[in-house]
């Protein structure tokens, strides 16, 4: 059984004060209202700036909350102005990044080399990369949806092994619903996560398949989250942005995902 989980992108919001007090209001809230962490794995990924003081509030704490980073660089170390290496992220004991969402795909963005690297870079430092996909507005006018997130999916995981395929999270994160208020049906999700199962079964094993936990990522909030989980049978939570920001949004999405 794969357990469920809610991963929190603040994207670039919250400075290390505002980072420490959004931590604090959600493990107070999920205290008070007896959330078992068992029930559900809850994750927050702040700016870089701001990853070390969730750490310290977690240490002393001792937050069930984990936290992780939205990129990293390639390559482990030396001379490349502004990056952040996997081993800096797990020294400070994050245990999720994301690899090529869609907004670093369109700012920053990178060959399926350097996200199979990024990858691997997550996967040796003992974390777990979770890999966004999504068909833009465009290729869903087109009909070609499902090939297209698959795709991506393939460009990244064709030469990993089975083991490290198994210690990925997949978000299918459609980049029309992405910050625009349009959340994708439960069919939808559905049948995108169906899509990218079908395939690790196919391109790995069904052991692989049944591992890997697949995430919706797109305008998901506490009105939308209870449907999407319930219908979407393949789905194991979300990746959420803005309403990561608000503690009682994100934390409510929690309870509806456990
Ligand atoms: C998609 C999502 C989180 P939002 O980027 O990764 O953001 O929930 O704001 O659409």
């Amino acid at each position: 059984m794969r357990r469920p989980i809610v991963v929190g992108n603040w994207k670039m919001n919250l400075n290390h004060r505002e980072a420490t007090y959004c931590v604090q209001k959600l493990a107070w809230i999920l205290r008070d209202a007896n959330f078992d962490y068992r029930t559900c794995d809850v994750v927050v990924l702040p700016p870089f700036t701001s990853i070390r003081s969730v750490q310290v509030l977690a240490e002393a704490d001792n937050l069930k909350i984990a936290y992780g980073a939205q990129a990293v660089a390639a390559t482990s170390q030396g001379a490349f102005t502004g990056d952040v290496s996997a081993d800096m992220l797990a020294a400070l004991d994050c245990s999720y990044v994301i690899v090529g969402h869609s907004e670093r795909r369109k700012y920053h963005p990178e060959d399926d080399a350097t996200l199979v690297d990024e990858t691997r870079a997550i996967l040796t430092a003992g974390m777990h990369p979770i890999l966004c996909v999504g068909e833009s507005y465009d290729e869903r006018k087109q009909g070609i949806e499902l090939e297209y997130a698959v795709g991506q999916v393939n460009d990244v995981t064709r030469d990993l092994s089975d083991d490290e395929v198994s210690r990925m999270l997949i978000a299918y994160e459609p980049v029309w619903a992405i910050g625009t208020g349009m959340v994708a049906n439960s069919q939808t999700a559905q049948d995108a996560a169906h899509a990218i199962r079908e395939h690790l079964a196919s391109s790995f094993s069904t052991e692989v398949a049944e591992r890997v936990r697949i995430l919706y990522g797109g305008s998901v909030n506490s009105k939308n989250a209870s449907q999407l989980m319930t219908q979407a049978k393949d789905m194991d939570g979300f990746l959420v942005g803005g309403a990561s920001l608000d503690p009682d949004e994100f934390s409510a999405i929690v309870r509806l995902t456990q």
